[in-house]
């Protein structure tokens, strides 16, 4: 076969091999093939030395034709399938951003703070100044100041959380420290009482600790909010009148409210406060006991002695107390069947309020 033919049947399969090939890797093996060092066209470009003088011309000229002929191809074949390979990358990575996103569940305000949060405003309202205070307190705070006697049993390592004493007196290390968990938010009004100006319209919310274990009615940890005013001439009927206020802003505008003599250390009188049943308005139902009332907090007149030891001079000075519990309110508000749900993080039960 001449030279000729032989280059014509080799453009000619090359030709074909470019067209079938369906990759740039598999179009890239056809060119190392036939352009490549080793390649069967540049076999025949390289060898022209040996071709007879008389037609080298026109041999030349077929190879040349040949190699253009297959460039051309090649780099027509390549446009063809970069193009595809592209379009098809970016097909494999697009982000359908018509799909919904991953939704994330949005918290809420924790009930107890939602209840913490409207008492306060309530109190604000009247011109009462909120303290927060430490929830670790000494036994002077917590208990003394508030005409606790020594032997009280709430003073006992059975019912308070005692904090080991690290400050290395010998006495403290044995087990006897006088640092605790407040078991009663008090120990913030005695530092007002001892640091601020007279008159005090303060309410002090927070954690409490008891050493109670878990229960549908009892938590170790829960939540208290107690108010102190102390001014010339505060009386019980100031005491009344706030209170009755309070839970006509809490409850609703139709309770009524009803004041129970009771006993407490730190104030003298005492009262338990009750408002009127919102399911049965006094009738007597199962949610009252039948009694027509619910109690909601307990107060008093604060004890000369509890002034006196707070360096206020009871022949001046009077005011009133109250502690009101504020997993109590949000049962009474929202029927909370266990307090236990309130620290489980349950959305579904906390989305409720
Ligand atoms: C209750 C009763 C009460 C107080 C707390 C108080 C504080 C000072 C002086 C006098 Cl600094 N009293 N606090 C008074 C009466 C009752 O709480 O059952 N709370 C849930």
């Amino acid at each position: 076969m001449a030279i000729t033919e032989e280059l014509a049947a080799l453009e000619a399969e090359t030709l074909a091999a470019i067209e079938a090939a369906d990759t740039t890797s598999a179009l890239e093996d056809v060119r190392v093939r036939v352009l490549g060092k080793a390649g069967t066209l540049t076999g025949y470009l390289r060898s022209m030395g040996s071709v007879p003088k008389e037609e080298r011309a026109a041999v030349g000229k077929a190879v040349n034709e040949a190699r253009v002929a297959v460039e051309e191809a090649l780099a027509a074949r390549k446009a063809v399938l970069e193009g595809a390979e592209l379009a098809a990358a970016i097909d494999a990575a697009a982000v359908d951003v018509t799909l919904p996103g991953r939704s994330q569940q949005m918290g809420t305000r924790h009930l107890i703070n939602g209840i913490i949060d409207e008492v306060s405003d309530i109190f604000m309202g009247l011109g009462y100044k909120v303290y927060e205070g430490s929830e670790i307190e000494t036994d002077y705070y917590n208990f003394t100041a508030l005409n606790a006697p020594a032997d009280h049993p709430s003073r006992s390592m059975q019912d308070t959380f005692y904090v080991h004493d690290l400050s290395g007196d010998a006495a403290r290390v044995r087990g006897e420290s006088d640092v605790l968990l407040r078991t009663q938010t008090s120990g913030v009004q005695v530092h007002v009482m001892e640091d601020q100006e007279l008159p005090i319209y303060m309410i002090a919310p927070g954690k409490v600790y008891r050493r109670d274990v878990a229960d549908p009615s009892h938590l170790p940890q829960f939540h208290q909010i107690e108010g102190l005013v102390i001014d010339k001439g505060i009386t019980f009927g100031d005491l009344k009148g706030t209170l009755d206020y309070f839970c006509k802003q809490v409850f609703g505008p139709e309770r009524k409210t009803r004041f129970r003599a009771h006993y407490f250390p730190f104030t003298e009188p005492s009262a338990e406060a009750d408002v009127s049943c919102g399911i049965c308005h006094g009738e007597g139902c199962r949610m009252c006991k039948g009694t027509g009332w619910l109690e909601i907090l307990g107060c008093g007149m604060v004890d000369p002695n509890v002034l006196s030891m707070s360096g206020i001079d009871p022949e001046e000075y009077s005011g009133f107390a109250f502690g009101i519990g504020v997993e109590r309110i949000a049962c009474l508000k929202y029927n909370v069947p266990d307090l236990r749900m309130l620290l489980e993080g349950d959305m579904r039960f906390l989305r409720q309020f």
